[in-house]
């Protein structure tokens, strides 16, 4: 067979393929040990010697040829799957990005922060505790008699060693007396915990915020300026609170302390039962025992304290009317806080 038409056979086979695949099994049947371009070369050794020069110069031409066909080829054919591939999915290069999805602050944590950033502009240090507590600390040197109900191994965590859960943060504050010289003012963020039955309104583990100012003199004016100042912070607006005498044996006088409901602005209304006021803390000035407990003398050391739990707090901030959904963790729900 002629040079030519072997060369002609072999660009017409390469026009025709429409694959890679096909494209490679082409090259081994032209190009390869056995192919057809490589047997054209077996007949110089057979021609006669004059026509053996112009015989081989044709078939590396021939060869020359189909190579380069072979590679024109298999680029047009990547460049077109390339084409059919973006024609087949087109996209918009000016969509927006899809953002990767983060987590969010829980809102109890997002008003803890708040609080801890009010306190702190007030000049007052954020402390933190054990949770795992003694006795002393969380029952004897808060003044808390031994018969209190809150002294019931129902009601508090025990371990088996004979240490006790938190049942407030007042353990630390009891710590900061003993260990900071006064006059300080300190906020004692944290979990507390009771052993108590779950409801709409209760959990075994909860926030808790206290604070606690240590001067030679202090008192229940400047005791109400601050929870006045903190309450009207964390809820961005103005609120109008009252206190009316509270029991709570760490302090003397106690005082529960009320906040104007702000869903109906006192009219009342579900969130207040129809009272117009929301309990929110409990505070006092600290017994003269708890004082002795933590080392200072009640005749030159006076304090206040307050406790204020967390959980209550974000609902009034945010308007929310079931614990559950502050507590349950449902992302739904804690994905509007970002
Ligand atoms: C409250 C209510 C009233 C309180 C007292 C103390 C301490 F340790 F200084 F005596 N810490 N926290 C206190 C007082 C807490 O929570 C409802």
């Amino acid at each position: 067979m002629s040079v030519e038409i072997v060369q002609a056979d072999a660009l017409a086979q390469l026009a025709a393929a429409t694959s890679e695949a096909a494209l490679r099994e082409l090259e081994v049947a032209l190009l390869g040990k056995k192919g057809a371009i490589t047997e054209l070369t077996k007949m110089i050794a057979t021609a006669p010697p004059a026509e053996r020069g112009p015989l081989g110069k044709a078939i590396n031409g021939a060869k020359a040829a189909v190579t380069q066909a072979l590679e024109a080829r298999r680029s047009a054919l990547v460049e077109g799957a390339i084409a059919a591939e973006l024609a087949d999915r087109r996209f918009d290069v000016t969509l927006p990005g899809r953002s990767p999805s983060t987590g969010s602050y829980h809102p109890v944590s997002l008003v803890q922060e708040r609080l801890e950033d009010i306190f702190v502009a007030m000049g007052f240090r954020v402390l933190d505790f054990y949770e795992v507590e003694d006795d002393f600390h969380n029952f004897e040197a808060l003044n808390i008699p031994k018969n209190h109900p809150a002294r019931d191994m129902q009601d508090t965590f025990w371990t088996t060693d004979g240490l006790v859960m938190r049942t407030h943060t007042s353990p630390g504050q009891i710590r900061a007396m003993r260990s900071i010289a006064p006059p300080f003012r300190a906020v004692f963020p944290g979990k507390v915990f009771r052993n108590e039955a779950i409801d709409a309104s209760h959990e075994h583990t909860f926030h808790q915020l206290e604070g606690l100012m240590v001067d030679r003199e202090v008192s229940v004016a400047n005791l109400i300026s601050t929870l006045r100042i903190m309450l009207s912070q964390v809820m961005e607006r103005e609120v109008t609170i009252r206190l009316r005498p509270g029991y709570f044996p760490f302090v003397e006088p106690g005082f529960e302390c009320d906040m104007q409901c702000l869903i109906c602005g006192g009219g009342g209304c579900r969130v207040c039962k129809h009272s117009g006021w929301v309990e929110t803390l409990g505070c006092g000035l600290v017994h003269p025992n708890v004082l002795r407990h933590a080392g200072l003398n009640p005749e030159e050391w006076q304090a206040w304290a307050f406790g204020i739990g967390l959980s209550r707090l974000v609902m009034m901030r945010y308007g929310i009317d079931d614990i559950r959904h502050v507590m349950g963790g449902d992302l739904r729900f804690l994905q509007q806080f970002v």
